[in-house]
Protein backbone atom coordinates (compact mmCIF):
# COMPACT_ATOMS: atom_id res chain seq x y z
CA UNK A 1 0.00 0.00 0.00
CA UNK A 2 2.73 2.61 -0.79
CA UNK A 3 1.96 5.60 -2.22
CA UNK A 4 -1.33 7.81 -1.83
CA UNK A 5 -4.25 5.34 -2.73
CA UNK A 6 -5.26 5.40 -6.56
CA UNK A 7 -8.86 6.41 -5.56
CA UNK A 8 -7.13 9.61 -3.62
CA UNK A 9 -5.67 10.63 -6.89
CA UNK A 10 -7.28 12.64 -10.16
CA UNK A 11 -8.05 10.53 -13.05
CA UNK A 12 -6.79 12.08 -15.90
CA UNK A 13 -7.89 10.05 -19.09
CA UNK A 14 -7.18 10.38 -22.91
CA UNK A 15 -9.33 10.12 -25.39
CA UNK A 16 -9.69 10.68 -29.75
CA UNK A 17 -9.54 8.56 -32.41
CA UNK A 18 -7.00 5.57 -33.14
CA UNK A 19 -3.82 6.63 -34.05
CA UNK A 20 -4.19 9.91 -33.13
CA UNK A 21 -1.27 9.60 -30.97
CA UNK A 22 -3.45 8.93 -27.55
CA UNK A 23 -0.57 6.49 -26.18
CA UNK A 24 2.46 8.73 -27.39
CA UNK A 25 1.28 11.90 -25.57
CA UNK A 26 0.66 10.56 -22.69
CA UNK A 27 4.53 8.91 -23.03
CA UNK A 28 5.42 12.75 -23.73
CA UNK A 29 3.84 14.11 -20.77
CA UNK A 30 5.03 11.80 -18.12
CA UNK A 31 8.39 10.76 -19.85
CA UNK A 32 7.94 7.28 -19.44
CA UNK A 33 7.46 4.63 -21.69
CA UNK A 34 4.25 3.82 -20.05
CA UNK A 35 1.62 2.85 -22.91
CA UNK A 36 2.55 1.08 -26.55
CA UNK A 37 2.49 2.99 -29.29
CA UNK A 38 2.35 1.86 -32.56
CA UNK A 39 1.40 3.33 -36.26
CA UNK A 40 -1.03 0.38 -36.31
CA UNK A 41 -4.81 1.78 -35.79
CA UNK A 42 -5.97 0.16 -32.64
CA UNK A 43 -2.87 -0.51 -30.83
CA UNK A 44 -4.25 0.27 -27.22
CA UNK A 45 -7.08 -2.18 -27.08
CA UNK A 46 -8.15 -1.75 -23.53
CA UNK A 47 -7.96 0.63 -20.80
CA UNK A 48 -4.60 0.86 -19.10
CA UNK A 49 -4.50 3.08 -15.92
CA UNK A 50 -1.01 3.85 -14.28
CA UNK A 51 -0.55 5.75 -11.32
CA UNK A 52 2.22 8.68 -11.28
CA UNK A 53 3.84 11.60 -10.02
CA UNK A 54 2.63 14.88 -12.10
CA UNK A 55 5.37 17.46 -10.89
CA UNK A 56 4.42 20.15 -9.85
CA UNK A 57 1.05 19.13 -8.35
CA UNK A 58 1.25 15.75 -7.61
CA UNK A 59 -0.09 11.86 -7.39
CA UNK A 60 -2.07 11.18 -10.49
CA UNK A 61 -3.71 8.16 -12.72
CA UNK A 62 -3.20 8.16 -16.19
CA UNK A 63 -5.57 6.42 -18.49
CA UNK A 64 -4.82 5.25 -21.82
CA UNK A 65 -8.05 4.50 -23.84
CA UNK A 66 -8.67 2.78 -27.63
CA UNK A 67 -9.56 4.91 -30.44
CA UNK A 68 -13.66 5.98 -30.07
CA UNK A 69 -13.66 5.20 -34.22
CA UNK A 70 -12.94 1.70 -34.07
CA UNK A 71 -15.08 -0.48 -35.72
CA UNK A 72 -16.44 -4.07 -36.26
CA UNK A 73 -17.43 -6.22 -33.50
CA UNK A 74 -14.75 -6.41 -31.30
CA UNK A 75 -13.98 -2.65 -32.23
CA UNK A 76 -17.53 -1.56 -30.74
CA UNK A 77 -16.96 -3.37 -27.77
CA UNK A 78 -13.75 -1.53 -27.56
CA UNK A 79 -15.73 1.77 -27.81
CA UNK A 80 -17.91 1.35 -24.71
CA UNK A 81 -15.15 0.28 -22.64
CA UNK A 82 -13.41 3.73 -23.81
CA UNK A 83 -16.97 5.46 -22.79
CA UNK A 84 -16.91 3.50 -19.23
CA UNK A 85 -13.90 5.11 -18.71
CA UNK A 86 -15.45 8.75 -18.53
CA UNK A 87 -17.47 7.41 -15.12
CA UNK A 88 -14.27 7.69 -13.68
CA UNK A 89 -12.60 10.83 -15.31
CA UNK A 90 -11.63 13.81 -12.94
CA UNK A 91 -10.14 15.88 -16.23
CA UNK A 92 -9.94 14.87 -20.20
CA UNK A 93 -7.92 14.94 -22.84
CA UNK A 94 -9.42 15.48 -25.91
CA UNK A 95 -6.83 14.27 -29.05
CA UNK A 96 -7.25 15.01 -32.42
CA UNK A 97 -5.10 15.04 -35.34
CA UNK A 98 -5.17 16.46 -39.08
CA UNK A 99 -8.74 16.92 -38.83
CA UNK A 100 -11.63 17.30 -36.14
CA UNK A 101 -15.00 16.05 -36.91
CA UNK A 102 -18.46 14.05 -35.35
CA UNK A 103 -16.22 11.85 -33.39
CA UNK A 104 -14.43 14.96 -31.49
CA UNK A 105 -17.90 16.92 -31.56
CA UNK A 106 -19.95 14.29 -30.00
CA UNK A 107 -17.05 13.93 -26.87
CA UNK A 108 -16.92 17.51 -26.33
CA UNK A 109 -20.79 17.29 -25.85
CA UNK A 110 -20.57 14.32 -24.03
CA UNK A 111 -17.90 16.19 -21.54
CA UNK A 112 -19.70 19.21 -21.27
CA UNK A 113 -22.92 17.28 -20.36
CA UNK A 114 -21.25 15.12 -17.47
CA UNK A 115 -19.16 18.49 -16.43
CA UNK A 116 -15.66 16.99 -16.47
CA UNK A 117 -13.36 19.49 -17.40
CA UNK A 118 -11.03 19.11 -20.33
CA UNK A 119 -8.41 20.31 -22.77
CA UNK A 120 -8.40 19.96 -26.41
CA UNK A 121 -5.23 19.06 -27.88
CA UNK A 122 -4.14 18.90 -31.43
CA UNK A 123 -1.76 16.94 -32.09
CA UNK A 124 1.40 15.94 -34.78
CA UNK A 125 1.99 19.67 -34.91
CA UNK A 126 5.63 18.68 -36.74
CA UNK A 127 3.76 17.26 -39.83
CA UNK A 128 0.13 18.39 -39.49
CA UNK A 129 -0.71 22.01 -40.27
CA UNK A 130 -2.99 23.29 -37.90
CA UNK A 131 -6.63 22.55 -38.78
CA UNK A 132 -8.54 25.52 -40.65
CA UNK A 133 -11.04 27.50 -38.97
CA UNK A 134 -14.08 25.59 -40.17
CA UNK A 135 -12.85 22.73 -37.77
CA UNK A 136 -14.18 24.75 -35.25
CA UNK A 137 -12.83 27.58 -32.75
CA UNK A 138 -9.08 27.01 -32.83
CA UNK A 139 -7.89 28.97 -30.13
CA UNK A 140 -9.47 26.03 -27.75
CA UNK A 141 -6.82 23.51 -29.05
CA UNK A 142 -3.57 23.48 -28.06
CA UNK A 143 -1.09 22.13 -30.61
CA UNK A 144 1.47 20.06 -29.68
CA UNK A 145 3.66 17.40 -30.90
CA UNK A 146 4.38 14.11 -28.92
CA UNK A 147 6.96 13.02 -31.48
CA UNK A 148 9.38 16.36 -31.01
CA UNK A 149 8.01 17.57 -27.49
CA UNK A 150 6.91 20.94 -28.95
CA UNK A 151 3.99 22.08 -26.71
CA UNK A 152 4.37 19.43 -24.00
CA UNK A 153 5.24 21.65 -21.56
CA UNK A 154 2.80 24.17 -21.91
CA UNK A 155 0.04 21.14 -21.96
CA UNK A 156 1.27 20.30 -18.42
CA UNK A 157 1.25 23.67 -17.15
CA UNK A 158 -2.46 23.77 -18.41
CA UNK A 159 -3.48 20.37 -17.33
CA UNK A 160 -1.86 21.88 -13.54
CA UNK A 161 -3.85 24.21 -13.69
CA UNK A 162 -6.66 22.54 -14.33
CA UNK A 163 -6.10 20.11 -11.38
CA UNK A 164 -5.85 23.11 -8.75
CA UNK A 165 -8.84 23.99 -9.58
CA UNK A 166 -10.33 20.00 -9.29
CA UNK A 167 -8.50 19.71 -5.47
CA UNK A 168 -10.22 22.90 -4.43
CA UNK A 169 -13.40 21.43 -5.06
CA UNK A 170 -12.50 18.19 -2.98
CA UNK A 171 -14.94 17.08 -0.40
CA UNK A 172 -13.94 17.73 2.94
CA UNK A 173 -12.07 15.34 5.34
CA UNK A 174 -13.40 11.99 6.06
CA UNK A 175 -14.03 13.00 10.03
CA UNK A 176 -14.57 16.89 9.37
CA UNK A 177 -16.86 18.24 12.00
CA UNK A 178 -16.85 14.87 14.50
CA UNK A 179 -13.55 14.58 16.01
CA UNK A 180 -11.79 18.38 17.41
CA UNK A 181 -8.22 18.72 16.84
CA UNK A 182 -6.93 17.16 20.15
CA UNK A 183 -9.93 14.80 20.64
CA UNK A 184 -10.23 11.10 20.57
CA UNK A 185 -11.82 8.35 18.39
CA UNK A 186 -11.66 4.70 18.86
CA UNK A 187 -11.53 3.00 16.05
CA UNK A 188 -12.81 -0.58 15.95
CA UNK A 189 -11.59 -2.83 13.35
CA UNK A 190 -12.57 -6.74 13.68
CA UNK A 191 -9.80 -9.50 12.50
CA UNK A 192 -11.54 -12.26 11.17
CA UNK A 193 -10.85 -14.79 8.15
CA UNK A 194 -11.34 -11.57 5.80
CA UNK A 195 -8.65 -9.64 7.42
CA UNK A 196 -5.72 -9.30 4.92
CA UNK A 197 -2.54 -11.17 6.79
CA UNK A 198 -0.30 -8.48 8.19
CA UNK A 199 -1.85 -4.97 7.98
CA UNK A 200 -5.28 -2.96 7.95
CA UNK A 201 -7.20 -2.64 5.42
CA UNK A 202 -7.61 0.87 3.08
CA UNK A 203 -10.57 2.41 4.93
CA UNK A 204 -8.88 2.22 8.27
CA UNK A 205 -5.89 3.61 7.23
CA UNK A 206 -7.21 6.12 5.29
CA UNK A 207 -9.37 7.18 8.62
CA UNK A 208 -6.22 6.92 10.55
CA UNK A 209 -4.63 9.74 8.65
CA UNK A 210 -7.55 12.14 8.66
CA UNK A 211 -7.83 11.84 12.12
CA UNK A 212 -3.88 12.43 12.60
CA UNK A 213 -4.38 15.37 10.01
CA UNK A 214 -6.71 17.00 12.27
CA UNK A 215 -4.53 17.12 15.45
CA UNK A 216 -7.02 14.41 17.26
CA UNK A 217 -5.93 11.10 18.62
CA UNK A 218 -7.34 7.96 17.72
CA UNK A 219 -7.02 3.96 19.10
CA UNK A 220 -7.67 1.02 17.43
CA UNK A 221 -8.86 -1.78 18.68
CA UNK A 222 -11.24 -5.33 18.16
CA UNK A 223 -14.66 -5.24 19.47
CA UNK A 224 -13.59 -7.60 22.11
CA UNK A 225 -11.27 -5.40 23.66
CA UNK A 226 -13.96 -2.17 22.97
CA UNK A 227 -15.50 -2.62 26.63
CA UNK A 228 -12.62 -2.84 28.38
CA UNK A 229 -10.62 -0.03 26.40
CA UNK A 230 -13.40 2.08 27.25
CA UNK A 231 -12.55 1.50 30.84
CA UNK A 232 -9.26 2.52 30.89
CA UNK A 233 -10.11 5.97 29.34
CA UNK A 234 -10.21 9.02 31.69
CA UNK A 235 -13.59 10.02 29.42
CA UNK A 236 -15.84 9.67 26.61
CA UNK A 237 -14.06 9.24 23.56
CA UNK A 238 -15.30 11.60 20.57
CA UNK A 239 -16.76 9.17 18.38
CA UNK A 240 -16.69 5.60 17.92
CA UNK A 241 -16.07 4.07 14.43
CA UNK A 242 -16.72 0.69 13.29
CA UNK A 243 -16.44 -1.64 11.34
CA UNK A 244 -20.35 -2.65 9.78
CA UNK A 245 -20.11 -6.21 11.02
CA UNK A 246 -19.19 -5.10 14.67
CA UNK A 247 -21.81 -2.89 14.89
CA UNK A 248 -24.30 -4.94 17.09
CA UNK A 249 -21.23 -5.48 19.56
CA UNK A 250 -20.31 -1.99 19.27
CA UNK A 251 -23.67 -0.45 19.89
CA UNK A 252 -24.31 -2.66 22.75
CA UNK A 253 -21.03 -1.58 24.60
CA UNK A 254 -20.90 2.12 23.47
CA UNK A 255 -22.26 3.91 26.02
CA UNK A 256 -25.99 5.73 23.78
CA UNK A 257 -24.44 9.41 24.30
CA UNK A 258 -21.40 8.79 22.98
CA UNK A 259 -21.23 9.25 18.79
CA UNK A 260 -21.07 6.48 17.28
CA UNK A 261 -21.10 5.63 13.25
CA UNK A 262 -18.66 3.25 10.91
CA UNK A 263 -15.96 3.46 8.22
CA UNK A 264 -18.71 3.15 5.24
CA UNK A 265 -20.92 5.86 6.36
CA UNK A 266 -18.09 8.04 6.74
CA UNK A 267 -16.77 7.07 2.78
CA UNK A 268 -21.06 7.35 1.65
CA UNK A 269 -20.38 10.71 3.11
CA UNK A 270 -17.43 12.02 1.83
CA UNK A 271 -18.21 9.85 -1.83
CA UNK A 272 -21.84 10.59 -2.26
CA UNK A 273 -24.50 11.92 -0.97
CA UNK A 274 -24.92 10.91 2.35
CA UNK A 275 -28.86 11.96 2.73
CA UNK A 276 -29.43 10.14 -0.30
CA UNK A 277 -28.18 6.75 0.60
CA UNK A 278 -29.95 7.08 3.76
CA UNK A 279 -33.30 7.20 1.75
CA UNK A 280 -32.22 4.49 -0.16
CA UNK A 281 -31.59 2.36 2.54
CA UNK A 282 -35.12 2.87 4.03
CA UNK A 283 -36.59 1.05 1.04
CA UNK A 284 -35.46 -1.99 2.73
CA UNK A 285 -38.79 -1.84 4.23
CA UNK A 286 -40.26 -1.42 0.67
CA UNK A 287 -39.29 -5.10 -0.88
CA UNK A 288 -41.60 -7.46 -1.84
CA UNK A 289 -41.64 -11.15 -2.36
CA UNK A 290 -39.36 -12.02 -5.67
CA UNK A 291 -37.50 -8.08 -5.46
CA UNK A 292 -34.01 -8.17 -7.18
CA UNK A 293 -31.64 -6.22 -4.75
CA UNK A 294 -28.28 -5.97 -6.45
CA UNK A 295 -25.11 -6.00 -4.44
CA UNK A 296 -22.05 -3.85 -5.98
CA UNK A 297 -18.78 -4.19 -4.59
CA UNK A 298 -15.68 -2.04 -6.37
CA UNK A 299 -12.40 -4.69 -5.53
CA UNK A 300 -12.56 -7.92 -6.86
CA UNK A 301 -10.93 -9.43 -3.96
CA UNK A 302 -11.52 -13.00 -3.80
CA UNK A 303 -14.58 -14.11 -1.91
CA UNK A 304 -14.22 -16.49 1.17
CA UNK A 305 -16.65 -17.97 3.34
CA UNK A 306 -18.23 -15.60 5.30
CA UNK A 307 -18.14 -12.79 2.75
CA UNK A 308 -19.97 -9.63 3.31
CA UNK A 309 -21.14 -8.62 0.05
CA UNK A 310 -22.45 -12.32 -0.78
CA UNK A 311 -23.12 -14.25 2.20
CA UNK A 312 -23.53 -11.69 5.57
CA UNK A 313 -25.64 -9.05 3.87
CA UNK A 314 -28.16 -11.65 1.59
CA UNK A 315 -28.56 -12.97 4.92
CA UNK A 316 -29.34 -9.89 7.03
CA UNK A 317 -31.72 -9.13 4.04
CA UNK A 318 -33.73 -12.21 3.97
CA UNK A 319 -33.67 -12.04 7.88
CA UNK A 320 -35.60 -8.39 8.20
CA UNK A 321 -37.59 -8.14 5.48
CA UNK A 322 -38.68 -11.64 5.88
CA UNK A 323 -38.95 -11.63 2.00
CA UNK A 324 -37.85 -14.06 -0.57
CA UNK A 325 -35.25 -11.91 -2.49
CA UNK A 326 -33.34 -12.20 -5.71
CA UNK A 327 -29.45 -11.38 -5.18
CA UNK A 328 -27.56 -9.96 -7.81
CA UNK A 329 -23.72 -8.91 -7.84
CA UNK A 330 -21.28 -6.74 -9.79
CA UNK A 331 -17.72 -6.64 -8.99
CA UNK A 332 -15.19 -3.84 -10.26
CA UNK A 333 -15.80 -1.69 -12.90
CA UNK A 334 -18.84 -3.30 -14.52
CA UNK A 335 -21.62 -1.17 -12.89
CA UNK A 336 -25.24 -2.02 -14.99
CA UNK A 337 -28.31 -1.08 -14.23
CA UNK A 338 -31.59 -2.13 -15.56
CA UNK A 339 -35.25 -1.77 -14.69
CA UNK A 340 -35.58 -5.01 -12.96
CA UNK A 341 -33.62 -3.95 -9.87
CA UNK A 342 -35.13 -2.49 -6.62
CA UNK A 343 -32.63 -1.59 -4.93
CA UNK A 344 -29.07 -1.15 -5.54
CA UNK A 345 -26.66 -1.79 -2.30
CA UNK A 346 -23.16 -0.85 -2.67
CA UNK A 347 -19.62 -1.44 -1.30
CA UNK A 348 -18.04 2.10 0.69
CA UNK A 349 -16.21 3.00 -2.36
CA UNK A 350 -12.76 2.95 -1.02
CA UNK A 351 -11.45 1.70 -3.98
CA UNK A 352 -13.36 4.24 -6.30
CA UNK A 353 -12.79 7.86 -7.14
CA UNK A 354 -15.43 10.49 -5.70
CA UNK A 355 -16.04 10.71 -9.56
CA UNK A 356 -17.27 7.27 -10.14
CA UNK A 357 -19.08 6.76 -7.14
CA UNK A 358 -21.28 9.77 -7.94
CA UNK A 359 -22.16 8.27 -11.46
CA UNK A 360 -23.16 5.38 -9.91
CA UNK A 361 -25.49 7.57 -7.84
CA UNK A 362 -26.93 9.41 -10.79
CA UNK A 363 -27.28 6.39 -13.11
CA UNK A 364 -29.60 4.59 -10.24
CA UNK A 365 -31.48 8.04 -9.92
CA UNK A 366 -31.74 8.47 -13.31
CA UNK A 367 -34.00 5.00 -13.21
CA UNK A 368 -35.49 5.79 -10.10
CA UNK A 369 -33.64 2.79 -8.41
CA UNK A 370 -32.74 3.51 -4.71
CA UNK A 371 -29.10 3.09 -3.81
CA UNK A 372 -27.84 2.50 -0.42
CA UNK A 373 -24.60 0.87 0.81
CA UNK A 374 -23.30 -2.06 3.00
CA UNK A 375 -22.87 -0.02 6.29
CA UNK A 376 -26.52 2.08 5.74
CA UNK A 377 -28.41 -1.55 4.89
CA UNK A 378 -26.46 -2.86 8.01
CA UNK A 379 -26.79 -0.63 10.14
CA UNK A 380 -30.94 -0.36 8.84
CA UNK A 381 -31.45 -4.12 9.35
CA UNK A 382 -29.74 -4.32 13.02
CA UNK A 383 -32.16 -1.22 13.76
CA UNK A 384 -29.48 0.99 14.75
CA UNK A 385 -29.57 3.33 11.74
CA UNK A 386 -30.81 6.17 13.76
CA UNK A 387 -27.75 5.83 15.82
CA UNK A 388 -24.75 5.64 13.09
CA UNK A 389 -26.88 8.66 11.41
CA UNK A 390 -27.25 10.48 14.76
CA UNK A 391 -23.33 12.26 14.29
CA UNK A 392 -24.43 14.02 10.95
CA UNK A 393 -27.37 15.67 12.27
CA UNK A 394 -29.19 13.17 9.80
CA UNK A 395 -31.61 11.92 13.16
N1 LIG B 1 4.83 12.78 -36.65
C1 LIG B 1 4.27 12.46 -35.50
N2 LIG B 1 3.89 11.21 -35.26
C2 LIG B 1 3.32 10.92 -34.09
C3 LIG B 1 3.11 11.88 -33.08
N3 LIG B 1 2.49 11.30 -32.03
C4 LIG B 1 2.34 10.01 -32.34
N4 LIG B 1 2.83 9.76 -33.58
C5 LIG B 1 2.83 8.48 -34.29
O1 LIG B 1 1.48 8.12 -34.55
C6 LIG B 1 1.32 6.72 -34.45
C7 LIG B 1 0.23 6.40 -33.48
O2 LIG B 1 0.63 6.76 -32.18
P1 LIG B 1 -0.03 6.14 -30.88
O3 LIG B 1 0.48 6.89 -29.72
O4 LIG B 1 0.08 4.66 -30.85
O5 LIG B 1 -1.54 6.54 -31.16
P2 LIG B 1 -2.86 6.14 -30.35
O6 LIG B 1 -3.80 7.26 -30.48
O7 LIG B 1 -2.50 5.70 -28.99
O8 LIG B 1 -3.36 4.93 -31.23
P3 LIG B 1 -4.33 3.70 -30.84
O9 LIG B 1 -3.85 3.14 -29.55
O10 LIG B 1 -4.13 2.79 -31.97
O11 LIG B 1 -5.71 4.27 -30.78
C8 LIG B 1 2.69 6.16 -34.06
O12 LIG B 1 3.35 5.72 -35.22
C9 LIG B 1 3.39 7.35 -33.46
O13 LIG B 1 4.78 7.27 -33.56
C10 LIG B 1 3.55 13.22 -33.37
O14 LIG B 1 3.42 14.16 -32.58
N5 LIG B 1 4.09 13.45 -34.58
MG1 LIG C 1 -2.80 3.93 -28.05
Amino acid sequence: MAGTPKSNRPHIAVFGRRNVGKSSLINAITSQNLSIVSDTPGTTTDPVEKAMELLPFGPVVFIDTAGLDDEGELGSLRVKRSRDVLRRTDIAIVVAAGEVGPVEQGLIERLNAMEIPFQLVFNKSDEEAFFPEENGDRRNWLAVSAKTGEGVEVLKARLIEILRDWAEDLPFALTAGLIPPGGLAVLVAPIDSETPAGRLILPQVQVIRDILDTDALCMVMKERELAHGLRLLSRQPDIVITDSQAFLKVAGDVPDEVPMTSFSILFARQKGDLSLLADGARQIDRLQNGDTVLISEACTHHTAGDDIGTVKLPRLLRQYTGKRLRFIHSRGRDFELDDSVSLVIHCGGCMLNRRAMVSRMNMSGGRRIPITNYGMAIAFTLGIFDRALRPFGLF
